[in-house]
């Protein structure tokens, strides 16, 4: 009692002066006006307690015209059922007064009027995709007012909402939130980009609902192992599998994700044939007829220093770095000129130049910053394809050399290049410097063949790319391990124990550019420290329990209310995880064993150990990725180097 009267005394010494304290005390406001506003990510640009939590009634009233974009009224009618609304009636405006409603939710424009009223003086932000979303409590109504810069904006007003359901009592309250929001980069997302098995329709609907979800627009299409988009660029798609991608491209609308198509003709096409150039505009027309609206004709990885055809030596000169240049560009302002203008609202052609790992200019950049339409975006990798880091600096240079602001596409969590085999990257997204708003176009990740476990990674870039400057990894990424759990806290526990286990970050070089295992490293460091100079079975209980919440980890990530599809991907790595947790526990109980001078406990312990690493060793992913079956990575060059370390302290 004295503690909670304290506590609220503290609390209501930020908020009144001094002096004021005691008058404060018999008017006291509801304790949910000051306390924190849950997070919400992608973060906002300007996010504030503006009202106490509005409670959520049985009864809503939702109002919206005909500029209310249906996919954001769909979200917050379905939003607001989820969260204990049984009845929500849509009016339009006007209609609401008399209907005997507890709360009423504004939505649309925000210049009408009755949004603007209850926004007050958040003013809608000019950039496109920008909202303002406010809350207004009174004696006489309680109201929510949502209004987006446009029809995207007006969805990621509603994203946020979803983000402010707060608990009270038995029912859900909405958090008292002013935002004024929008992002610093026009193009977020991911580009299926990989080799190896391409995801399976299943992940792709998840893939486009999980970046609606995290206000990213962007999905490329251009899985390598899809051989109609490469080595068979020129066939066309038979029925089944063109209806299939009628039904990506809608999903995608629905989500506000701007489905890119990209064809990679470069294996072989003829740049000088008119018939290879028809049967771009073939393919291209195939896919706008379905509502594709954006095309990209990526160069990247194919042999840019001979001819497929001997009308291009005529038509360009001998091959070489230029040659390709003029070649490349002579097919993509073709393709600009005589398919992307004449068609109604086709967006500017994007395309990955052959060179697009370095910054230094070359013959071939040249050609393409002289020559290449100023419409076309161009992707970038960063340096070295998989990057240590991406600054501001680069990416300036990387502009001066593109003559445009460049598109990031970002290798990272890719897991298709034999320093990852083996390997899940579940690392947050780190090393962007912020400021890279100003230079680049946008960012797009490129996943991991396993689609759940590549939403860690692409909800932070998705962070980084709607708002670079408030960006910090280290709070970002438990929100994308607890997004994966379903908010079950347990669960996001041990998904954080997990992941720091698959925190390897490699590059095609031998120094990866984010180390394995940090927290268990520090914890085995310390360990070790006390070991040799402290009070060592203090030190053995601590490292214990870590070592048991790594055995335990796998079930209770699938006891609780992880994302299935994680789950399913990720089968192989929890099966070796549980493994190596009990090898470590055994071998630690050794330790101790042989400290306390029981060498029978010791020995059997570490013959327990012992059979446990060799079960760990045994365990095989599934034929998922381009490195075939290997053996799952768990906290490789830390977890079982301690193992091996506490056994030789064991053994003596
Ligand atoms: C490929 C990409 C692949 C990635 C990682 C680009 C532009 N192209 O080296 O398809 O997933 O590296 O292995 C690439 O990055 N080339």
């Amino acid at each position: 009692m004295i503690s909670s009267v304290q506590t609220r005394l503290r609390r209501l010494a930020t908020v009144v002066a001094a002096g004021a304290v005691l008058t404060a005390l018999v008017t006291i406001p509801p304790a949910t006006a000051t306390t924190p506003l849950p997070p919400v990510a992608p973060t906002p640009q300007s996010i504030n307690r503006v009202s106490s939590d509005v409670p959520l009634p049985d009864q809503v009233v939702v109002v919206t015209d005909e500029h209310t974009d249906a996919a954001a009224s769909d979200l917050l009618t379905s939003l607001l059922r989820q969260h204990g609304a049984d009845a929500v009636t849509t009016v339009a405006p006007g209609e609401e007064a008399g209907l005997g409603h507890r709360l009423i939710v504004r939505l649309g424009d925000p210049e009408r009027a009755d949004v603007t009223r209850v926004l007050g003086e958040l003013t809608v932000p000019d950039q496109a995709e920008g909202y303002v979303l406010r809350t207004a409590l009174s004696p006489q109504a309680a109201e929510l007012a949502i209004g987006g810069r446009d029809a995207a904006g007006q969805y990621y007003g509603v994203q946020t909402l979803r983000q402010l359901f707060v608990r009270s009592g038995q029912r859900w309250a909405i958090g008292g939130a002013g935002v004024r929001d929008w992002p610093n980069m026009g193009l977020r997302g991911s580009i299926e980009g990989f080799y190896g098995p391409p995801w399976t329709t299943a992940d792709r609907l998840r893939q486009l609902a999980f970046l609606g979800e995290v206000k990213a627009n962007a999905y490329i299409y251009s899985a390598k192992d899809d051989v109609y988009l490469r080595d068979q660029w020129r066939d066309p798609y038979p029925p089944e599998e063109l209806a299939t991608l009628g039904d990506l491209v809608r999903t995608a609308g629905a989500h506000h994700v701007e489905f890119t198509y990209a064809l990679s003709p470069g294996v072989s096409i003829c740049f000088s044939s008119p018939a290879d150039v028809a049967a771009v505009i073939a393919k291209f027309q195939a896919v706008y007829d379905l509502g594709v609206r954006s095309f990209s004709l990526p160069f990247d990885d194919i042999s840019y220093t001979k001819w497929n055809c001997d009308g291009d030596q005529a038509a360009f000169g001998d091959p070489g770095q230029a040659a390709a240049g003029r070649a490349q560009v002579s097919l993509l302002n073709t393709i600009t000129e005589n398919f992307v203008k004449t068609h109604e609202g086709a967006r500017p052609l994007q395309t990955v130049p052959t060179e697009y790992s370095d910054l230094s200019d070359s013959p071939y950049k040249t050609e393409l910053r002289e020559h290449l339409d100023p419409s076309v975006v161009v992707q970038w990798t960063g340096t070295d394809v998989v990057p240590p880091s991406i600054t501001t600096d680069e990416a300036k240079q990387v502009s001066a050399v593109y003559g445009r602001k460049v598109f990031l596409w970002d290798n990272y969590p890719v897991n298709d290049y034999e320093q990852s085999a083996g390997r899940l990257l579940l690392a947050p997204y780190d090393k962007r410097e912020a400021g890279l708003s100003e230079h680049l176009s946008g960012i797009v990740a490129n996943p991991m063949n396993q689609e759940t476990a590549s939403e860690v990674a692409e909800f932070g870039a998705a962070d980084f790319a709607w708002n670079d400057a408030g960006y910090a990894a280290q709070r970002s990424w438990p929100l994308a391990l607890a997004r994966l759990a379903g908010g079950d806290p347990q669960a996001s526990a041990a998904l954080e124990v997990f992941a720091d286990l698959e925190h390897l970050a490699p590059t095609f070089g031998s120094t990866p550019w984010q180390p394995q295992a940090p927290v268990l490293a520090a914890k085995a460091a310390e360990f070790w420290h006390e070991w040799q100079a402290g009070d060592r079975f203090r030190a053995a209980q601590e490292l214990r329990a870590y070592a048991v919440r790594i055995r335990d980890a796998a079930a209770v990530i699938r006891d609780g209310r992880v994302t299935d599809s994680f789950v399913a991907e990720a089968g192989p790595w929890l099966d070796a995880t549980t493994l190596w947790g009990s090898a470590m526990v055994d071998q630690l109980d050794a330790l101790v064993a042989a400290a306390h001078g029981d060498s029978l406990a010791a020995q059997r312990l570490t013959a327990s150990a012992d059979a446990f690493t060799s079960k760990a060793k045994a365990v095989r992913t599934g034929n998922t990725n381009r490195w075939g079956i290997r053996q799952p990575l768990i906290g490789d060059g830390v977890l079982d180097t301690f193992i091996a370390q506490a056994r030789a302290a064991t053994v003596g």
